[in-house]
């Protein structure tokens, strides 16, 4: 079908701190990001949401809010990809490697931008001061960004 593939996900950020994840496989591999990934049949995405951040952070999001949504296209992929993306400050559980993911926590000014996918630049700075955005974002050649656009809005 010709429907975007959603995806989710999920930024703890207590303030001054973002944790990200060091992908050890498959999509993005030795890229850092936030926890996520496909929304499965029968569920709603923000379980998806919280599935994922438990199977890749092994926590629980206490306060997890919608942040935006990014929508990536691929010449290399058969659809797009619609990403819904949700923030969360505080979580119950410890951070703990996983088979996909290991978490590191980065200060708001030492984000490895140069290690993370290339869209990201562009809308962390939206999802740092709590702005609702939108953002869309063509890749070539799988990583490589063509264009974009970025917008701020009211969420729904
Ligand atoms: P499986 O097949 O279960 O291992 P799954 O965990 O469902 O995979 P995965 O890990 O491939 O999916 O999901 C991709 C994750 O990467 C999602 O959280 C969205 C995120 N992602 C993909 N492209 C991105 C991009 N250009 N910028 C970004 N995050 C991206 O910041
Ligand atoms: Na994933
Ligand atoms: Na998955």
């Amino acid at each position: 079908g010709t429907s975007p593939k959603l995806l989710t996900l999920v930024m703890i950020d207590d303030g001054k701190r973002v944790l990200l994840g060091h992908k050890k496989r498959g999509f993005g591999m030795g890229y850092y990001n936030g926890f996520g990934g496909k929304v499965e049949p029968g569920e709603t995405i923000r379980q998806a949401a919280e599935r994922e951040l438990q199977e890749e952070a092994c926590i629980e999001a206490v306060d997890l809010r919608e942040a935006g949504v990014l929508v990536f296209a691929f010449d290399d992929q058969p659809v797009a990809w619609e990403v819904h993306v949700f923030a969360a400050s505080s979580f119950r559980g410890e951070p703990a490697e996983t088979d996909e993911m290991r978490p590191v926590w980065f200060n708001h000014e030492d984000v490895p931008f140069e290690q993370m996918w290339a869209d990201d630049q562009f809308w962390y700075p939206l999802l740092l001061r709590r702005a609702y955005f939108r953002g869309v974002f063509a890749f070539t050649q799988t990583t490589q960004l063509l264009w974009h656009s970025l917008t701020e809005r009211d969420p729904g």
